[in-house]
């Protein structure tokens, strides 16, 4: 009897062992994020933009396309600024012949070759001509006017 009644309870424990099912999990469905729709808010007003400070540069180089004939220079004008860097490109020539700015420069001159010089930075106009014989009484002159 007492075996009978240890068997009973063994199996009692085992049947509420088996009945005591591990909790299944609820699926836990996430609820939807809200979606709300919501204007952009105004976006602030973007700020001043600051105008760029004017850097101090030197002047732009000036390119004069000079003509070189016998006897004269085309053009027989330069307009240049104070300290201007001035390339002259001698795009044409006939005979032998130089540019000369007395105290400035002296390029010899050579069809399709480009020679540079910086203007005087006193504004004024400077005589410039060809030193070779006398071609500069024969017309090769003419003034570069620094400003
Ligand atoms: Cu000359």
């Amino acid at each position: 009897m007492k075996k009978a009644s240890l068997l009973l309870s063994a199996l009692a424990l085992i049947g509420a062992g088996c009945s005591a099912a591990p909790p299944t999990p609820t699926a836990v469905t996430p609820s939807p994020e809200p979606t709300i729709a919501v204007g952009e808010p105004n976006p602030a007003p973007p700020a001043e933009e600051p105008t760029p400070a004017p850097t101090p540069t030197a002047p732009e180089t000036l390119k004069v396309n000079m003509e070189v004939a016998n006897f004269s220079f085309a053009p027989n004008a330069i307009t240049a600024k104070a300290g201007q860097k001035v390339d002259v490109t001698f795009a044409k020539n006939e005979g032998f012949h130089t540019f000369v700015i007395d105290g400035v420069t002296k390029l010899p001159i050579a069809v399709g070759t480009t020679k540079s010089f910086i203007a005087p930075t006193k504004p004024g106009s400077y005589p410039f001509y060809c030193d070779v014989g006398s071609h500069r009484s024969m017309g090769m002159e003419g003034t570069l006017i620094v400003q």
